[in-house]
């Protein structure tokens, strides 16, 4: 068998989403995420000019190999774009694999560790009564595990909060500014746990992003005064280019720490793990290498007792998702898997068949990863210029989020 075409489908069922079709001389095809949110194009042109070209002729089945070809071939290693790329293609080659050998992806890497994938979802409000309405939707809809992220009094365009039924973090054609205030924030973040874990008690499983806003002892001084409330972790308190930031924060503080949706290689995270400076690795499918890579990332994570807690948002596509849950489902060391259940539209051009019930979700038992595009229907959503926004200080300085 070979690879005889592939291509990009660039659509905007809702948001942008980027995805590669694999197509074999036995007339199965694969399909894998590259969406890079905000930098789609060039993760597309990168795909189209000079992955594609390799690929055709190529033996589907040699996943391993084609992974470090494109890896090791390119020179140029690691990066979101090449990484977003050879994870798409690695995926396509996982779906096909899947659908070669007549089974589900998960059993391909092992086979079920658990009955089903353990979720969290987002929970957020512009008053404290919205939020405590809104963690209370996610209870009652069986979720046992819920982030919430509050609006600072007098900032209100805080990133990562939306009241729209479905989380958007790439609104507008040019970035947006928002302003951010540190003590604002940390003066204020305390008493709405305090009044969340009040309400709903103490086994709630709660979580919380700093979207790297913060400096390390900023963090730590965060993850001490959250103690009271046992979060089940804080993620991306400080940006991850400098590790020994984590470092700092857990001589301070037993809150656990999640890190990891913008690292795109084992390299990102080594040390972190290595030294357990953090307890969940929160790395994904579609901007980690694929399934290939990312099992590499979980099995030294597995290694060092760190779990894992994939990177959900809705700016992953379905085919993402569905890989995830696929591997989620088959390692040792799973953690929480982030979901946030994408527009209709977005359902419409990717069906799939896995599901959400009581708290977990379970990934489709067809063949491969049980997930596909509806190009015809994709060809009526053309791409949309997006960017993120970017926060700057009351004072106007350019800041971290
Ligand atoms: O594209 C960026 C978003 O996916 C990210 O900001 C969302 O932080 C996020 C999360 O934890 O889902
Ligand atoms: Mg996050």
């Amino acid at each position: 068998m070979r690879i005889e075409a592939a291509r990009v489908i660039v659509c905007s069922p809702g948001r942008n989403f980027v995805t590669l079709r694999l197509e074999t001389s036995d007339g199965i095809s694969g399909v894998g995420d590259a969406t890079l949110n905000g930098r789609e194009l060039a993760v597309a042109a990168y795909l189209e000019k000079h992955v594609i070209p390799l690929l055709i002729g190529r033996d589907p089945a040699r996943i391993e190999d084609t992974w470090q070809y494109l890896y090791k071939g390119a020179y140029w290693r690691r990066g979101p774009v090449t990484m977003t790329a050879i994870a798409a293609v690695d995926t396509a080659l996982w779906d096909i694999k899947g659908k070669v050998a007549g089974l589900p992806v998960y059993q391909l890497l092992g086979g079920r560790s658990r009955s089903g994938v353990s979720v969290y979802g987002h929970a957020n409000g512009s008053s404290l009564d919205g939020l405590l309405s809104s963690v209370s939707s996610f209870v009652d809809r069986g979720y046992r595990a819920v982030r919430v992220q509050a609006f600072v009094p007098g900032f209100p365009d805080i990133y990562g909060i939306s009241s729209a039924p479905v989380y958007e973090p790439a609104s507008a054609a040019l970035p947006t500014e928002a302003v951010w205030s540190t003590p604002e924030y940390l003066a204020h973040i305390p008493s709405v746990f305090a009044r969340v874990r009040e309400e709903f008690g103490p086994t709630l499983r709660l979580l919380h992003d700093v979207h790297h806003r913060l400096t390390p002892i900023e963090a730590a001084r965060l993850g001490k005064s959250l103690e009271p409330y046992a979060l089940t972790w804080l993620e991306d308190p400080v940006p991850a280019e400098l590790q020994d930031g984590y470092r700092l924060i857990r001589q301070h503080t037993t809150t656990p720490l999640a890190v990891g949706e913008v690292f795109n290689s084992i390299w990102d995270c080594e040390r972190l793990i290595r030294e357990q400076l953090i307890d969940y690795i929160r790395a994904t499918v579609v901007h980690a290498g694929g399934i290939t890579h990312l099992r590499r990332i979980f099995d030294l994570a597995a290694l060092h007792h760190v779990r894992t807690g994939s990177h959900g948002a809705t700016d992953l596509s379905p085919v993402c998702m569905s890989a995830a849950l696929h591997l989620d489902l088959a390692i040792p060391n799973f953690g929480l898997q982030e979901y946030m259940p994408h527009a209709p539209a977005t359902d419409e051009v990717f069906p799939h068949g896995y599901r959400y019930a009581d708290g977990y979700l379970h990934p489709s038992e067809e063949p491969g990863l049980g997930v596909d595009i509806d190009e015809s229907l994709a060809a009526k959503y053309p791409y949309r210029p997006a960017s993120l926004p970017v926060n700057r200080l009351e004072d106007g300085t350019l800041h971290d989020w």
